[in-house]
C-alpha cells in the first residue's frame, strides 16, 4: 500500500482540530501533548499501514487492561517505570546530587496505611507459609551517620509471589509494615523470604509480553520508601540472590547494587538470639539517604496510591498534575 496522508495540510490541521487548538477553554499541556501524541499515532498508522482490524484489535486490548486495572502492570512491562527512574538519576547528577543508595521502580502494589512500629516489627500474620528471613539494616546520610528515626516502609510477596490487598487470600496488611529506625539507625524485620511475582496467564499484560517474546516474572524482591526530613525519600527495591530470574526481569528494576543474598543460618545460638523456633534466612540492607534541601524532593509518590481507587478520575489527574 501506498497511501500516506499524514503531511497533507487537511491532516496536520485535524489534528489540532482535534487537540482544541482552535478552543480557548481547556489546559495547554494537555493540548500539546494530545496533539503530539495523537499525531505520532496517526504517523505510525500511515507509516506501518495499520489495518483496521489491528486498530480495533489494539482498542480491545487497551479495554482489557483497563477493565482489569493493568495499565500499572503493562507500564514497568514496557520500560516506562526504569526510564522515568533514567530521568530522575540524570536530573539528579544534572543537579549534582550525587551518592545514596540508588532509587528502582516502585510498582504498581503499595499500599499505605501499613500498621507502624518502632525498631523492629513482624511483617506476616502467623498464618504465611515460607521460610523465615531475618531482614536488617541501618539508614545512614551520605557521610555515613546514622538517620535515628528514619521511616522505612516495606512491602513484599508472600511464597506464591502474592501481595496482600491485591491477594485476597492473604490477611489485611500481611507482609507490609512501616518501622521507624531506632537510635542508631537500625531497623529489624522478621517476615518470610518471598517468591517472585509473575504477570497472570492469559492476562492483557501477558498477551502483549508473549506478542514480544518476553515472560512477564520477577524475580524476588523487597519493595521500600525511606524517608527522613531533610533527605531526598528513596523508593527502592531489593533483589534476591541466586533467583533466576534475578538478572531478568520483566519490570526492569534489578540493579547491581541492589542484589543482596539471602544466607541461611542453623546456628542454635543465632536462632535463640532471635527467639525463632529453626533455621532462617539472613538479610541485611543497609539504606544511605542522599541530602536534600528541595522539599520536593522528599515526597515521591506522584502515583495515585491503591487505597484512593474511589476517588474520582479528574481528582486523581488534577492531584498527579500537580507533582
Ligand atoms: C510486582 O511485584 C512489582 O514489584 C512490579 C514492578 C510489577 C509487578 C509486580
Ligand atoms: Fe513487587
Amino acid at each position: 500500500m501506498t497511501v500516506k496522508i499524514f503531511d497533507t495540510p487537511d491532516v496536520q490541521a485535524f489534528v489540532k482540530t482535534v487537540a482544541g487548538f482552535d478552543k480557548t477553554g481547556g489546559n495547554d499541556r494537555a493540548k500539546q501533548i494530545v496533539h503530539r501524541l495523537v499525531g505520532d499515532l496517526f504517523k505510525l498508522i500511515d507509516d506501518f499501514d495499520v489495518t483496521e482490524e489491528e486498530y480495533w484489535a489494539g482498542v480491545n486490548l487497551l479495554n482489557a487492561l483497563g477493565s482489569q486495572t493493568q495499565f500499572g502492570l503493562l507500564s514497568p512491562g514496557l520500560g516506562f517505570d526504569h526510564f522515568l527512574d533514567m530521568r530522575q538519576d540524570a536530573i539528579d547528577a544534572e543537579a549534582k546530587r550525587t551518592g545514596g543508595t540508588p532509587r528502582t521502580i516502585e510498582g504498581p502494589l503499595y499500599v499505605a496505611g501499613a500498621p507502624e512500629a518502632e525498631g523492629f516489627a513482624r511483617l506476616d500474620d502467623e498464618a504465611t507459609e515460607g521460610e523465615t528471613m531475618w531482614l536488617t539494616g541501618q539508614v545512614r546520610d551520605v557521610n555515613g551517620t546514622p538517620i535515628a528515626g528514619a521511616k522505612v516502609e516495606i512491602w513484599h510477596a508472600n511464597s506464591q509471589g502474592g501481595y496482600s490487598f491485591f491477594d485476597p487470600s492473604q490477611s489485611e496488611y500481611n507482609l507490609r509494615r512501616t518501622i521507624y529506625a531506632d537510635s542508631d539507625g537500625r531497623y529489624t524485620a522478621r517476615s518470610i523470604i518471598p517468591s517472585g511475582y509473575g504477570v497472570p496467564e492469559g492476562a492483557p499484560t501477558d498477551v502483549v509480553l508473549k506478542s514480544l517474546g518476553r515472560h512477564g516474572e520477577r524475580p524476588a524482591h523487597i519493595h521500600y520508601f525511606v524517608s527522613a526530613p531533610g533527605h531526598q525519600h528513596l523508593t527502592t527495591q531489593i533483589n534476591l540472590a541466586g533467583d533466576p530470574y534475578t538478572y531478568d526481569d520483566f519490570a526492569f528494576a534489578t540493579r547491581e547494587e541492589l542484589v543482596v543474598p539471602a544466607e541461611r543460618i542453623d546456628d542454635p545460638a543465632e536462632i535463640a538470639k532471635r527467639d525463632l523456633d529453626g533455621p532462617f534466612s539472613h538479610v541485611v540492607f543497609d539504606v544511605e539517604l542522599a541530602q536534600t534541601d528541595a522539599a520536593e524532593l522528599q515526597v515521591r509518590h506522584a502515583r495515585p496510591r491503591a487505597k484512593e481507587d474511589d476517588q474520582d478520575l479528574a481528582s486523581q489527574l488534577a492531584g498527579t498534575a500537580k507533582v
